[in-house]
Parts: C-alpha cells; structure tokens; sequence
C-alpha cells in the first residue's frame, strides 16, 4: 500500500455548484516542439463553488492528443461521467483517491479534480496550498522552455534574453535537423548557462549515434530522447550516454517512475503534476525518486496563472532539487486571466504566492474576455 498523506484524512469539503469553463489564451510566440507547434493555449478549468469560497482547476490537456492521449474533451468525458459521481460518494480525500484508481489511466483529469478540491480545502482552513500540503514556504528555482526557432540566430536571441533575466537553466526544444549544430551554436556563446534539451520523443535507437555527439555540450539532461511509450530502449540508451536522461512522457504513474528507476532508463524526471494523477500522486512520486538518488523537478504545461501557482506551491515539496519548467507569465501571455503574474526577481527565482489556496485571484473581465466554452455540471 502507498503511504498516506496527512491530508488524505480530511474530509471532502461540500460542494454547492461545479461548471467547466474553456478558456483560449494566444501566446505570445507559438510554442513549437518536435510533435506539434501551439499558437494558443486552451485549457478546460474546473470551477468549484463552497459556501462563499470558488476554487479552481486548470486541465493540462491540449485540446489534440499530440503530447499525451488525453485531450480537453476526452477530461471533460471522464470527469463528468465517472469521476465527478465519485467525488458524492467519498467522505474522505483518501476515499476519494482510492476510488479514482478504478479508472485507468486519464491523470489530467483525475488531477484537475483532486486539485481543485485540495485547494478548496486550503481555502476553508484559511492557509496557503503549500501549508496545507505541509512545506514551508521557499522561494522556487526558475526555468525556461524555448519553444523550436526558424533559425539559430533566433533561438540565440531567445537563451540571450533568458540569461538576461537569470533563469536558473535554460531549456531548448530540440528534432532531427536542429540538434547537435544548435546546441553547440548556444553552448558557444554562452558557455556557463544551465542548459538541457527536450525532444518529446523525436529519436529512436537508430539515431544513437547521432545523440551521443550531444554528450560533447555539458547539458544538465537530454528530456524524452526516445519514443513516448518506452522506458526499456531509453535505458540502452542512458547505457551509451555520459548525458543524463530525463523522462517526460513515459511516466505516468509512480510505477512507471518505479521500472524506469530500476532499469536505469533516467537518471531525472519530469514530474508534470497533471500527467502524473494530481498533486498527491507528484508528492509520492518526488518522495520515491528521492529515495532511490533521481533528482526531480516540476514540468509545466503552459498553464494560465491558474496551473502556474498550483506548480510553484507544489514545488516547496523537498524532494524538487532541480529548476523546473516555471518561467514569467510574459513569456507564454500578453495578459493572463490570473493576478499576480509570476515574475522572476534579481536572481532568478520566484516567490510564492501568499494568501489562501493558490494565492491568487481571476480577473472577471480577462476571465470573460478568454471564454470559448461554459458548462454547468451541477
Ligand atoms: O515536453 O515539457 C514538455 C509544453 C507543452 C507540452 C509539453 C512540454 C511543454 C514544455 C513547456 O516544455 C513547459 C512550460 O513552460 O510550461
Ligand atoms: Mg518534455
């Protein structure tokens, strides 16, 4: 049995009115990978309403299915349909996650549930996310995710502006034709900069030899060289490379985590809180790469203020060593339906929100303004 968490003991809060809201925000450059090239952000919110308090969830899921199987819709199914009537019939947080382990798979929608109610319960006791979970506040390391460039000069300009704000490290998304010449073009000019990349499973084995030339940049991890659904190839891989590897998307469940530790698939992973079930599941996970000397950090899915706080709470957990994916609002949004927005301060980190829950609030207006879709559950 998996440890419990002190929180699985609280009772679930009741809950008055619950509706999904779509919102699409426009980024502020189109956010390309080696899988798919993102212009906006749509994200499905859980909205939570309990006596005088309204919490909130954000889905990660994109409206395709081109980073992981689930989608805006496929969430909006499984939340509705068969997590949803669980929520009436569990006493407990625990109850309730016990209960949510009989639907298989579909974590950012078991997340965007679990979420919204732990932060509805911060909200009732008064407390900060991070407090109820049992941390401390501490200020957050910060990193940057550089979406694909046209040209190197771009991509160049992009790590420059970056350094400039003192982002912890800097990440480079990287596919087959604008790899190794790109990182060495950004490892030449800046030297020092904490620098990895993320492929989100462009590579087979084929291309082996081709990866191993990367092992000449000092980069911290390459992320996800190999297929989204493999552990075992990306170990023979970690066998052939002094690189670090860091898995993304084959990590869906602490078991998963468990196999790829075992094999020696990673020597790091990216825990996505969404990906990976909720925030409880991101805790155990953390907890278990601790134990076995993996280093953790928080990926992000460039999440409005709503999934960016809820990141940044989660990341005051102990066992996130590493700077993660959370980097100033203003990279991703011109406006953002969430205040404050996240900004690094002179050395590069990032405050936690204070207040209770996540700490911030919506704007009504910004909030309309980026409306595509409304529902009301019940
Ligand atoms: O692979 O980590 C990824 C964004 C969307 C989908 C997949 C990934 C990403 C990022 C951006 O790299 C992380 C962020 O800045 O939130
Ligand atoms: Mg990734």
């Amino acid at each position: 049995m998996k440890p419990l968490h002190p929180l699985e003991q609280e009772p679930l809060p009741p809950i008055d009115r619950m509706d999904f809201i779509t919102v699409r925000l426009p980024f502020v450059h189109a956010f390309g990978t080696s899988v798919q090239t993102w212009t906006n952000k749509e994200a499905l919110l859980l909205r939570v309403a309990s006596g005088s308090e309204v919490a909130w969830g954000e889905c990660v899921a994109d409206p395709d299915p081109y980073y992981a199987y689930e989608t805006t819709q496929t969430a909006r199914h499984i939340i509705k349909d068969f997590l949803l009537p669980v929520v009436e019939q569990s006493r407990t947080l625990g109850d309730l996650l016990v209960a949510f382990r009989h639907v298989r798979g579909h974590g950012m929608a078991k997340a965007t549930v679990e979420n919204a109610l732990i932060v509805l319960m911060a909200q009732r006791h008064g407390v900060a996310l991070h407090t109820l979970l049992g941390y401390p506040a501490r200020k957050i390391m910060s990193g940057i995710s550089i979406g694909l460039r046209e040209t190197p000069d771009e991509l160049l300009d992009a790590v420059h502006a970056a350094v400039q704000k003192r982002y912890h490290r800097v990440k480079m998304k990287i596919k087959k034709g604008k790899d190794v010449e790109w990182v060495a073009r950004v490892r030449d000019r800046f030297a020092d900069v904490r620098l990895m990349v993320d492929a989100n499973g462009g590579y087979t084995l084929d291309d082996t030899d081709h990866l191993k030339k990367l092992d000449a940049f000092d980069l911290m991890m390459i992320e996800q060289p190999l297929s989204y659904s493999d552990i075992v190839q990306h170990a023979t891989l970690q066998k052939q490379m002094r690189t670090p590897l860091c898995l993304d998307e084959s990590i869906l469940t602490v078991d998963d985590a468990r196999a790829a530790i075992d094999l020696g698939a990673c020597r790091i992973l990216n825990i996505k809180q969404g990906r990976v079930g909720g925030l409880l599941e991101s805790i155990r996970m953390a907890a278990l790469a601790a134990e076995r000397g993996i280093e953790v950090w928080s990926g992000g899915m460039d999440e409005t203020g709503i999934g960016r706080a809820l990141n940044i709470h989660l990341q005051t957990a102990p066992s996130f060593t590493l700077p993660g994916d959370t980097s100033e609002t203003s990279n991703y949004f011109h406006e953002d339906i969430a205040d404050p927005p996240v900004v690094l301060d002179e050395n590069g980190f990032i405050a936690i929100p204070t207040g209770p829950g996540l700490g911030i609030t919506l704007d009504p207006h910004r909030l309309e303004r980026y409306t595509i879709a409304r529902e009301h559950i019940r």
